[in-house]
């Protein structure tokens, strides 16, 4: 149970508040929700800092594209486990309670698919409850190696699925669902997935939809998640510039556009990155209900852009955040860097909160587990034993209080303030250390070490 003076339930604070269950009681001054992490490609993880040195011509996105292929190939379910296990262990310890994995590395090396179609989606759940955090599972359909349907690549065959084998893949993992474990469908973006396939997809998600009766019995029914909540949809959409060229030349029209033109986008769906808008665009998502998923530590890393925050939030849309190739594992750093992005281009400062005197970590933080959990399936009243417990001890915290705190926990630190995690209602990480964390980083390094080695 925690027990804390200060607990900020957004978008206010409660004094001596109790929450969770057990003996296992931990006092705290400051306590808040603990992050949703809504876009992870866990084996990126084992890559990172590991393409930071200058090619033979102009490094972009697609030179950096290449690095990770060559990484991924080597990685089987095991060692998939051993990396996102770690991976998920430094989330928690990073304040991040639940995470996105948008998966796409479904089959064996050569391409083929493994005798258990579901090997690697497996070792995801397996990592995500070995570390005890929250998983919403996105099963990543991928089938063309670009905008004009060309075929994948050898480096992407591991990635292909028809839609068939998907549609059954997504099935076969609503076994695992749980109250901890949840399922979503994803497309991983225009460019790789031709339109017919989109729709048979979205009709399958939305047979689960809680939609009026009538609305119900799409073409292919999946018994995923029966009882709960709409089915999230997420998707990579409008990341570079090459990308919406493409798109233009091939579909006429933006991606963003394209996909409001051909789907019904609202509530259920995370649009990853949308860091190029025009303003028609960015006042369809945020009137659509669809989450803004925003990664800037890694979109920082690829040079892909800076999203236009100040008036999306003035448009009211919904955001939230992920660490995608995971060159960074905390939500500070992501937050930060999303506002201090805008402070840099606009030259102005408090951009995230839009009301005067309003904390701008406060905003921040509120906004990312708004969009988080809409963006993760977590339905708004479905109350989460997640939290996190800020260093009493910090010198950084003395004289300070619920006015400026989460301000301070964004901005002025370097060592991480988080102390204590609760998730799922148990505490993960107490005194900076998870419960599994030297078996985990153990298996970890052999794991890497190995793969190194070659
Ligand atoms: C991914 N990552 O799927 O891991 C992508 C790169 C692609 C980001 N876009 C591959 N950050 O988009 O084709
Ligand atoms: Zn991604």
């Amino acid at each position: 149970m925690l027990q804390a003076e200060h607990l900020w339930t957004p978008h206010e604070w409660q004094r001596d508040a109790a929450v969770g269950q057990g003996t296992d009681t931990l006092r705290a001054r400051f306590a808040l929700p603990g992050m949703p992490n809504l876009h992870s490609h866990a084996f990126q993880r084992a890559m990172a800092g590991l393409a930071e040195r200058r090619g033979p011509g102009d490094d972009s996105f697609w030179t950096w594209r290449e690095t990770m292929y060559a990484s991924a190939s080597r990685i089987g379910p095991d060692q998939l486990q051993a990396i996102a296990a770690q991976l998920y262990v430094e989330m928690l310890k990073a304040g991040y309670t639940h995470v996105c994995e948008f998966h796409y590395l479904h089959n064996a090396p050569d391409g083929k698919p493994y005798a258990d179609p579901a090997a690697m989606s497996r070792a995801i759940i397996a990592a995500a409850r070995e570390a005890g955090i929250g998983l919403t599972l996105l099963p990543v359909l991928y089938m063309t190696g670009g905008f004009d349907g060309r075929a994948l690549s050898d480096r992407q065959k591991r990635f292909g699925l028809s839609v068939d084998a998907y549609l059954e893949l997504v099935e076969s993992l609503g076994a695992h669902e749980s109250e901890r474990v949840r399922v979503g469908v994803a497309l991983h973006s225009l460019r790789a997935v031709p339109e017919t396939a989109m729709r048979e997809v979205l009709a399958a998600a939305s047979a689960f939809s809680p939609l009026p009766s009538e609305r119900r019995g799409a073409p292919r029914r999946m018994r995923v998640r029966p009882g709960r909540g709409s089915m999230p949809i997420h998707i990579h959409i409008a990341e570079q510039i090459g990308e919406v060229q493409d798109c233009l030349g091939m579909r006429g029209a933006r991606p963003v556009q394209w996909l409001f033109d051909h789907a019904d986008v609202d509530g259920r769906w995370c649009l990853v990155h949308a860091t190029h808008l025009d303003d028609a665009e960015l006042r369809a998502i945020a009137a659509s209900g669809a989450v803004a998923g925003l990664c800037p530590t890694t979109e920082a890393n690829l040079g892909d852009g800076l999203f236009p925050l100040a008036n999306y939030l003035d448009a009211r849309g919904t955001l939230g955040i992920g660490s995608d190739s995971h060159i960074s594992v905390s939500p500070v750093e992501e937050l930060r860097w999303l506002e201090y992005g805008q402070r840099l281009v606009t030259r102005h400062r408090n951009i995230a909160s839009r009301t005067p005197d309003a904390s701008v970590g406060e905003a921040l933080w509120g906004a990312a587990l708004q969009g988080g959990h809409r963006a993760a399936g977590i339905a708004e009243d479905d109350v989460r034993a997640d939290f996190i417990v800020l260093d009493d001890a910090s010198p950084l915290l003395a004289a300070r209080d619920e006015r400026s705190v989460i301000d301070v926990f964004l901005f002025a630190g370097n060592a991480p303030l988080v102390r204590d995690v609760m998730a799922g209602g148990e505490w993960m990480v107490r005194d900076f250390r998870h419960r599994d964390e030297a078996r985990i980083a153990a298996r970890y390094r052999e794991t890497v070490e190995a793969l190194a080695a070659g």
